[in-house]
């Protein structure tokens, strides 16, 4: 009789089955090295149970097909991106911030930012953040240490499969552990003490959360490849920038050096915020540079 249930997590080429009711370790059968398919955390999985072995008890028959699957981070299923950037300790990098965000647009999954740190971040910096994004995406600040901070993030993660990503030290883990009231924490005191990424996250990890939804733990990282899409279509990842181009003269605007554009018109007016669309044109120039060859 096949089971079925969600991959949790993978662990040396073993997959942890979550069923809903218990945890079943199981290998994928062979023919999907054959057929080149790799099982990622958050795949919908038919199994078998091995009763025989001690210490494999599935084996991985099928993946169900996938709503959306993402190589970085490496998550499958996903209805929403967390995007979780440090207001300090690292400073916040917009510019990374937005290649997070531009990927979770291509996928269409819904989008919310949190801000952490904001304990020991400048009132400049928080106002800053909130100045550019506030009517683009639901914005979270927050100390992700505190349970009371953390609490307002249930009603946006309840009922979903939300993955956090960002960067190095941004704070995903310490999110989740406040949420779970983990005691065997693996970010916090034993990290201060020996400083920042002894406990850097190295595997994706799916946790199953007791207010109902599934949230996905997730290694950071900072460099992105340049998507391969027409430099016509980058405006509409951009909700801020996109909701203007209705005023643009001509069809295929670039809103870079064409006469008469609503976008830059928007820009003129305080309308969309002048680091938004200078990491729009400086994606856009990457995206040229990519097709020129
Ligand atoms: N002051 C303060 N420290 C925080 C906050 N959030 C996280 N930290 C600390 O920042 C450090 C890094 O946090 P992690 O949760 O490990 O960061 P991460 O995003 O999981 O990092 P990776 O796993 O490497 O991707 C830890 O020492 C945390 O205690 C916060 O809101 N305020
Ligand atoms: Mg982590
Ligand atoms: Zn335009």
């Amino acid at each position: 009789m096949d089971n079925t249930g969600t991959i949790i997590r993978g662990v040396g080429g073993f997959y942890h089955v979550d069923t809903g009711t218990e945890i079943v370790e199981c290998r994928p059968r062979g023919i999907f090295r054959k057929q080149k398919i790799k099982p990622c955390v958050g795949d919908e999985v038919s199994f078998e149970r091995t009763e025989d072995t001690e210490e494999v008890t599935g084996v991985i028959n099928s993946i169900a097909e996938r709503k959306n699957h993402f190589l970085r981070p490496p998550v499958s299923n996903i209805d929403q991106f967390i995007v979780v950037c440090a207001l300090a300790d690292p400073d916040p990098n917009f510019t990374v911030l937005d290649r997070f965000l531009l990927a979770a647009e291509r996928e269409n999954v819904e989008i919310v930012i949190c801000f952490t740190k904001m304990d020991i971040a400048s009132e400049a910096r928080i106002s800053e953040a909130r100045e550019i994004y506030q009517d683009v995406y639901p914005l979270i600040f927050l100390d992700a240490r505190k349970h009371e901070n953390v609490q307002d993030m249930i009603p946006y993660l309840f009922d979903k499969k939300s993955a956090l990503a960002g960067p190095s030290g941004a704070g995903k883990s310490t999110i989740l552990n406040t949420l779970r009231n983990d005691s065997e924490a693996r970010t916090g005191t034993v990290s201060e003490k020996t400083g920042r990424g002894r406990h850097t996250t190295r595997h994706v990890e799916l946790f199953r959360m007791e207010f109902g939804g599934m949230v996905f733990d997730t290694p950071g990282f900072t460099s992105f490849d340049i998507p391969d899409m027409e430099p016509e279509a980058l405006s509409e990842l951009y909700p801020d920038l996109y909701r203007y181009e209705g005023n643009c003269r001509f069809k295929g605007c670039l809103h870079d050096a064409e006469p008469e554009c609503g976008v830059r018109a928007a820009v003129e007016q305080g309308d969309i915020h002048p680091l938004r669309y200078r990491s729009y044109i400086e994606q856009l120039g990457l995206l040229r540079n990519s097709r020129k060859y």
